[in-house]
């Protein structure tokens, strides 16, 4: 990273797949070694729970939001010439959205060729999701291995399929039998795509990553041979909603990771035993002041996960935002989103003041720019 240039880091992988977490971890590491850092975020709508979390760790976060990275190239290239002002970043870490692929073609590829004066492209690196990847990469057999329908399966593959370096998530929780059945699956996509393991809580195998996204590319680009129709209906039967309630607790204390986690909790619940959907990712923020917590449900057989340890009580004005993606008809989840807000924020004695919710089915992707091979 000693060229004038900015180096671009893309990070990718299936929603949920722990990419927001390991962006924060590489962003720590390029601070301390005196690195400037921005940070990119994507979403199909505004109010998010990844760039209010980052922020919160102190980044400087850009974000784009209203459409994927491919689908805004220019806005993207817009927010990374913005981030930290006069002085540009040396290192930019982006994050698309977690549904999208091709982002060889429709990203990496048109920023180096229309850019590549001003950018240095790393390495793009996918992380692998194990809840759900471990069922998908099993096998073929099973017609409902991951809940998701072959459509959404289909992209996640995809997005396994393009990466110059793989990585395996949530090396902290799997035995070292689970992570070296998930290496000989991956190696049978392309055995000569490097796998690298990967705790971004322990911090096991993040110096790994971060040698892999200085080293030069192996090999030439993978451009995807990919059917539009199919990434497109896989997109559509996710359910998205963004949700950003204020809530006032006057004098009262508020445990904040409590009230994030039985949030998201409640709302999972609902999801798994009501409406029978399968969630890709729910992400819970509750914000007071400068005190911000996040709990996460990855998938339906998953506990709720502490994103960000919050670890003090606060009073006043709260903002909370729940971020869902789930295989299930959009306006019902926003339904379950509102019911378990009003519930959760009545059973701790505080008032609502506000309630903003956006639903939708992410459209068609019609890129920018693509690349053809
Ligand atoms: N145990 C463990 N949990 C992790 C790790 N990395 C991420 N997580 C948790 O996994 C959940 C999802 O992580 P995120 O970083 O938000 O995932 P993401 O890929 O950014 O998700 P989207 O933005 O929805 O696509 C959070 O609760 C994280 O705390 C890890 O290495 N180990
Ligand atoms: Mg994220």
């Amino acid at each position: 990273m000693n060229s004038e240039k900015i180096k671009f880091v893309l990070i990718g992988g299936f929603l949920g797949a722990g990419k927001t977490t390991l962006i924060g971890e590489l962003a720590r590491r390029y601070a301390a070694a005196g690195k400037r850092v921005g940070i990119i975020t994507n979403d199909q709508a505004a109010n998010l729970v990844d760039t209010q979390s980052l922020r919160s760790q102190g980044f400087e976060v850009g974000e784009v939001a209203g459409a994927c990275f491919c689908c805004s190239f220019d806005e993207l290239v817009a927010t990374a010439e913005r981030l930290s002002g006069d002085e540009l970043p040396d290192v930019v870490l982006a994050e698309p959205v977690g549904s999208c692929t091709d982002l060889v073609a429709t990203v990496i590829l048109p920023l180096q060729q229309l850019l590549g004066e001003r950018f240095e492209l790393a390495p793009f690196g996918v992380l692998l999701k194990p809840s759900h990847g471990r069922r998908i990469l099993a096998g073929k057999s099973s017609k409902k291995r991951s809940g998701f329908s072959p459509q959404a399966e289909y992209i996640f593959r995809k997005q396994l399929e393009e990466a110059d370096y793989l990585m395996i998530g949530r090396l902290d929780e799997l035995s070292s039998e689970q992570v070296t059945e998930l290496r000989q699956q991956l190696q049978t996509l392309d055995e000569d795509v490097p796998v690298i393991a990967v705790s971004s809580r322990s911090g096991e195998g993040v110096n790994e990553v971060m040698s892999r996204i200085d080293a030069p590319l192996s090999s030439s680009r993978r451009l995807l041979d990919i059917d539009y129709d199919i990434y497109a209906e896989g997109e559509a039967e996710l359910g998205w909603v963004n949700l950003a309630a204020v809530v006032d607790s006057a004098d009262v204390m508020v445990d904040l990771d409590r009230l994030a986690q039985t949030l998201v909790g409640q709302i999972a619940a609902e999801v798994i035993e009501v409406n029978e959907g399968q969630i890709a990712h729910l992400k819970v923020s509750a914000l007071g002041g400068d005190t911000q917590a996040v709990a996460n449900v990855v998938s339906n057989e998953s506990q709720v996960d502490v994103g960000l340890a919050a670890g003090q009580q606060v009073s006043g004005k709260l903002q909370v935002i729940v971020n869902a993606r789930v295989a299930m008809e959009p306006t019902v989840l926003e339904k379950i989103c509102r019911d378990s807000v009003e519930s959760v924020v009545n059973g701790l004695s505080l008032t609502t003041e506000s309630v903003m919710a956006h639903s939708l089915r992410p459209g068609r992707p019609t890129p920018t720019h693509r690349v053809s091979g």
